[in-house]
């Protein structure tokens, strides 16, 4: 498809080639020659990216928005020629690949030359922003200057009320410079989405799902209604345990909300750093994946150094430690390898490990967060990284190599089918792999000591929805924003106002201090400046459950579902290849029906394989009031969004 790797933002860039359409050209040749002109112009518009991204400078950043401003010129230029074969006769293959074409940029442009320049100008802008972002305290040879993998690692590590929020605070500078940008993006890419035909951007984005804008947004509501009781049950024993750490006048926020910066995370939508406080057993044994990691980089370190020989200065030293940490970030990603291969899926290929960023660079800038590529639909793929030894990082390599997957697989379908069946499906792949972890597994690679116990599985089960459900509201939020600011229905008057307003409906979050509209808190977090949707974050959370089921039913395996895995399954294996090869060469929901019999998404999964854990946190919860209350219910967004137009704060329930 016209996007790269679904990490990636969308939007590229091409020579402009424009070969002129043959007289009498039929649809089914008109796509074909598009197919053919966009698989020509990619390895260099992909190129131009990853530049960029792995080396944030003003130049790369001007190369980068001309290509795009290129690609995008020639998209609109297709668009506009495919409409003469609207309504004309044609393959049902053909007309899917002009539906998608003009879904293939999550960027749509206006036709104006001027204004399309000025919109690639300011996404690459924002997204050398968001990568160069530094916070900087103190002065002259005091000032400390700290870039989001430090001030994540606090998060992560201190428990010091003040040291996190310093943190939390100091991350959330980096993005106030964004907001005067993306106002006008946000102008920019509703004016495209218009000429194409669509209401706003944001509706725009709703129409990639073979359902109707409306049909999909109420979906959403529907599957976020059957998770969100679990999800109260998290938080509300979430919120007694930072009651226990911090005391509850600093443990919670007003109407019993989570403060932001205590999460272990700086957008709260993984809580797994909070294991420490949140552990069910801690004698019962537990996974430790980072301290098996930490384990592994000293080795490395002490052989690097045995290598490098006695007396070494500082600087040898320092080389020395990269060493182990490039080492270390290898060994983690060679392991995640290990697990596609046992189900029968190739190597990766030797470019890869010669060509991905495995560990953040120390000479310039680049955009940690992390990304897969597919460079030239032709086994030339990557990953961009800044890996360090634990879980989170861990987990995150298998769900890149996920994307990694997928594009081999559907490098055969021509380039308008090079997709995910649809984003959710992308997003899921790597994720399916993680829910696969089992005790045994980690057991079995040495990350794992737990026992076989009830307490044990309570253990892991906590340590999966510290990752898994505390993500579901989250990923749900940060569309609503954008589907209310393209809509209009947000304004950029209150676009702060509104982004607390859905964190603290959604998540029951809030931060500890004002956040005015002087700051400009959605462009902290990655995907807000980097324009990707996220809707496809949600969607995957739900299906990665589903797929889970699927393929342990592949495997044959029969028990509880937290307890399979399919490690080295070659059936299962099978069929979630022959899932991938298909990429968007069909409607969505004929793909999932054959992974999983179904032809709907559906949390059921998610409910049955998180069922013991529910159980245990309601018992934990009795007597507590559950739920919060957020001052300020929102009108939101989406058309066709039925729970948007309800007052906000439900629940104040009380356990039994
Ligand atoms: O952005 C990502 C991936 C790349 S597609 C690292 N994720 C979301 C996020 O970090 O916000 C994975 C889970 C959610
Ligand atoms: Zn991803």
């Amino acid at each position: 498809m016209l996007t790269l790797a679904s990490c990636k933002k969308d939007a590229a860039e091409s020579p402009t080639t424009a070969a002129h359409a043959p007289e009498g050209e039929t649809a089914d040749q008109f796509v074909a020659r598009i197919n053919d002109e966009y698989r020509k112009m990619y390895p260099e518009m992909v190129a131009s990216q990853w530049l960029s991204a792995t080396y944030i400078t003003d130049d790369t950043q001007l190369l980068e928005s001309k290509y795009n401003e290129r690609y995008l010129t020639q998209l609109n230029d297709w668009i506009e020629q495919s409409r003469k074969f609207e309504g004309k006769q044609m393959s049902p293959e053909s007309a899917r690949a002009l539906r998608l074409l003009k879904l293939s940029t999550a960027m749509p442009a206006p036709k104006d030359p001027e204004k399309l320049a000025e919109l690639t100008r300011i996404a690459s802008r924002m997204g050398g922003m968001y990568g160069a972002g530094t916070y900087c305290t103190g002065e002259g040879d005091n000032q400390k200057c700290r870039q989001l993998g430090e001030l994540e690692d606090v998060l992560r590590n201190s428990r010091d009320y003040n040291t996190q929020l310093d943190a939390w605070q100091g991350w959330h500078t980096v993005s106030q410079p964004m907001r005067k940008d993306y106002q006008r993006f946000v102008e920019l890419v509703n004016e495209g989405a218009k000429e194409m035909g669509y209401a706003d951007a944001g509706e725009m984005w709703r129409s990639g799902y073979d359902m109707t804008p409306a049909e999909i947004a109420a979906e959403t509501d529907r599957l976020w209604g059957q998770v969100k009781p679990l999800y109260e049950q998290l938080h509300c024993y979430t919120r007694t345990k930072l009651d226990a750490e911090y005391g509850k006048e600093r443990g919670e926020v007003t109407g019993g909300m989570l403060p932001a910066h205590l999460m272990g995370n700086m957008w709260q939508q993984d809580w797994g750093n909070l294991w420490d406080l949140l552990q069910p057993y801690p004698n019962a044994g537990s996974p430790d994946i980072t301290g098996a990691l930490q384990k592994q980089y000293q080795a490395n370190y002490s052989r690097e150094l045995a290598k490098a020989g006695p007396g070494l200065n500082t600087e040898q030293l320092f080389k020395v430690e990269r060493a182990a940490q490039l080492d270390v970030a290898k060994q983690m990603t060679e392991r995640a390898q290990d697990f596609y291969t046992s189900l029968g899926m190739p190597k990766l290929p030797e470019s890869y490990w010669q060509k991905s960023q495995f560990i953040k660079p120390l000479d310039r800038d680049v955009v940690c967060h992390a990304s897969a590529w597919d460079m030239n639909m032709a086994g030339d793929v990557r990953t961009k990284m800044c890996i360090k030894p634990n879980e989170e990082d861990f987990t995150t390599i298998y769900h890149e190599l996920g994307h990694l997957y997928y594009d081999l697989a559907y490098n055969k379908q021509p380039p308008l089918f090079q997709n995910g069946a649809n984003d959710g499906f992308h997003e899921a792949i790597g994720d399916t792999m993680v829910l696969a972890m089992t005790p045994d597994y980690l057991k079995s690679i040495g990350m794992s000591d737990a026992g076989l116990s009830d307490e044990a599985l309570v253990n892991a089960q906590m340590r999966m929805a510290l990752a898994k459900v505390s993500f579901l509201p989250f990923g749900l939020m940060i569309d609503r924003w954008r589907w209310g600011v393209f809509d209009g229905s947000i304004t950029p008057s209150e676009y702060n106002k509104a982004w607390w307003d859905l964190k603290a409906r959604y998540q029951g979050v809030a931060p500890a201090t004002p956040r005015g509209e002087d700051f400009f808190d959605p462009g902290a977090k990655y995907h807000v400046p980097g324009n990707t949707p996220y809707t496809r974050y949600f969607l995957s959370h739900i299906l990665q459950f589903q797929f889970y089921k699927g393929l342990c039913d592949a495997a044959g395996y029969k028990g509880p579902l937290y307890n399979c895995t399919f490690y080295g399954n070659k059936a299962a294996g099978q069929k979630f290849w022959a899932m991938l090869e298909k990429g968007a060469s069909q409607p969505w929901q004929a793909t999932l029906k054959e992974v999983t019999g179904s032809d709907k998404m559906d949390a059921g999964a998610v409910l049955e394989y998180f069922a013991p854990l529910q159980n245990w946190l309601k018992q934990q919860n009795e007597g507590q009031t559950c739920g919060w209350q957020d001052t300020a219910a929102v009108e939101t967004p989406a058309a066709g969004n039925p729970e948007a137009a309800t007052p906000a704060a439900e629940s104040a329930a009380k356990q039994d």
